[in-house]
């Protein structure tokens, strides 16, 4: 008989790992406690890490307000894949509001249902990267220096992806998008440019914030539910594996993002009113080679004559996270150049 080597390598998963937790700690896909706000039936691709992600954040968020919830939408993949009108897969009171607008459009909302004396019912924002570091941003800067009790939650797939994989300032130093092509000197997306969104929101001394991502959806669990604790303003951006716009394999979304986790790329962590208060250690640290080599948007990178300049530029980033939020005890045994290296805003080192 054939045998096949079982890798125990993460608990929480639907496959095996699921049986090494306790019934209460396991991952479902659906019980009766689950709202299933966002539900069959809609668009997305295959492998589409903001479905899942938004599936996770709004069904948690319904979990914790005991289903007094409205959700507020900016234009993106989310929207157009849950609401070809006059169909939804939207199973909550939900507004489409403009591109750019979702974090005033929420604000209004909350202002209404405070002005109706529900103090019971909550409100979220959500959009892509492109919505909120972006068009978005002027509305989201506002809505935090108000404190207007809303969580706006950004799903990044570093790029606008519903009208054609366009740039923003999320997209990584040396991806290619559709305005990035992977030619010339400096192929793709240049380097040192980019905001990093949740430190603006920090800077803004709002009650909570959080990154998490579809790799450790116990994790994003717990933090859109803390969230939830809060009044005020609250900022939680997940990071999404795209597969259509990042050229990657639909079945390896949460590998993808689970890599740009544990290389350094993305740092896990909360923070209360400005102060960062926790943060994941990697478990298993990686080299960004084996994020990058998985993604098409990166290939122009490898090749028979690697670049590898510009590969040690995108390992100095990560080296920088992993020093900066302390995510190994260890050294990083990941091959780069030193953190005082990395580039900064304008793309010379630090
Ligand atoms: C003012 C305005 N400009 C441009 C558009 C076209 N548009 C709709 S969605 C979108 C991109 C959305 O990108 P992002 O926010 O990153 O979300 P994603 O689709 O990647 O999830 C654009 C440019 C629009 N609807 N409104
Ligand atoms: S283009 Fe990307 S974000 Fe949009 S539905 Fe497809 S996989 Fe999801």
């Amino acid at each position: 008989m054939e045998r096949t080597t079982v890798k125990f390598y993460q608990t929480g998963t639907f496959t095996v790992g699921n049986r090494l937790l306790a019934p209460h700690e396991r991952s479902v896909q659906a019980d009766r406690a689950r709202t299933n706000s966002l539900n069959s039936g809609h668009r997305a691709c295959q492998g589409c890490g903001e479905a899942l992600g938004a599936r996770y954040a709004i069904d948690t968020a319904m979990r914790a307000t005991n289903n007094q919830l409205i959700a507020v939408n900016a234009t993106g993949c989310l929207e157009v894949f849950s609401t070809p009108y006059p169909e939804t897969s939207w199973q909550i009171p939900w507004i489409h509001s403009l591109f750019g607008n979702a974090a005033a459009v929420a604000s209004g909302v909350a202002a209404a249902m405070h002005v109706q004396g529900r103090t019971d019912v909550r409100v979220v924002a959500q959009g892509g990267d492109g919505g909120t570091t972006d068009i978005g941003f002027g509305c989201l800067s506002g809505m935090f220096e108000r404190n207007d009790d809303v969580l706006y939650i950004c799903y990044d797939n570093e790029a606008y992806m519903n009208t054609g994989i366009q740039r923003s300032s999320a997209t990584p130093g040396a991806a290619r998008t559709a305005t990035t092509p992977a030619v010339g000197g400096e192929p793709g997306n240049p380097f040192g440019t980019g905001k990093n969104v949740p430190r603006i929101a920090m800077a803004h001394g709002i009650p909570y914030v959080a990154t998490a991502s579809v790799a450790d959806l116990h994790d994003l669990e717990a933090k859109i539910a803390r969230a939830m604790e809060f009044r005020g303003a609250r900022y939680v951006h997940i990071h999404v594996p795209c597969p259509l716009g990042w050229g990657s394999a639909p079945a390896d979304t949460i590998k993808i993002a689970r890599l740009a986790v544990e290389s350094g790329l993305y740092p896990l962590f909360e923070a209360l009113n400005g102060r960062v208060t926790e943060a994941t250690k990697i478990r298993r640290p990686v080299p960004v080679t084996e994020y990058l080599r998985l993604q098409k948007r990166f290939a122009h990178l490898f090749g028979a004559k690697p670049d590898e300049a510009r590969l040690a530029l995108i390992q100095a980033i990560a080296d920088r996270n992993i020093l900066e939020f302390g995510l190994v005890d260890a050294p990083n045994p990941a091959p780069g150049p030193a953190p005082d290296q990395a580039p900064n805003r304008e793309g010379a080192p630090a």
